[in-house]
């Protein structure tokens, strides 16, 4: 003989589960939000479906020009940024751990594979000035 449900048993789902599932959307929305506010401006070239990236930082004496860049690839793009500054100066890319001397107002190309995931900074050596942070994405 069946037994009568008891009231509120035909929720598969416990209230602690719904919990974790509205937190979980939440963050969700909030990752997206961030993805979608970050490749509006400027530099935040996407990874195109070549898988390569291009971007261009510029510093004028010792700071970057616009600010400090946002830089967001996926793991695996094939990227090269573009540095130029009008002065003298070393540019260390960390995490990467390249470094680039740059000689006053010539550009110089920094080419490598994003095959390091995490955020990095782009930085002039002799100030540890942030040029630019790169995100690349697992
Ligand atoms: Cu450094």
């Amino acid at each position: 003989m069946p037994q009568p449900q008891p009231d509120g048993a035909e929720s598969a789902i416990s209230a602690p589960t719904r919990t974790a599932i509205a937190v979980g959307s939440i963050a969700v929305l909030v990752v997206l939000f961030v993805v979608l506010a970050s490749g509006g401006e400027d530099n935040s070239t996407p990874t195109g479906a070549s898988g390569s990236a291009e971007f261009k930082v510029e510093a004028a004496d010792g700071a970057p020009v616009g600010g400090v860049q946002e830089l967001s690839v996926d793991q695996g793009t094939s990227v090269v940024i573009t540095v130029k500054s009008n002065s003298d100066q070393e540019v260390h890319l960390h995490g990467y751990d390249i470094m680039v001397d740059l000689t006053a107002g010539k550009s110089e190309r920094i080419e490598f594979t994003a095959d390091i995931d995490g955020v990095f900074e782009l930085e002039l050596e002799d100030t540890a000035a942030q040029l630019a942070s790169l995100r690349v994405n697992p």
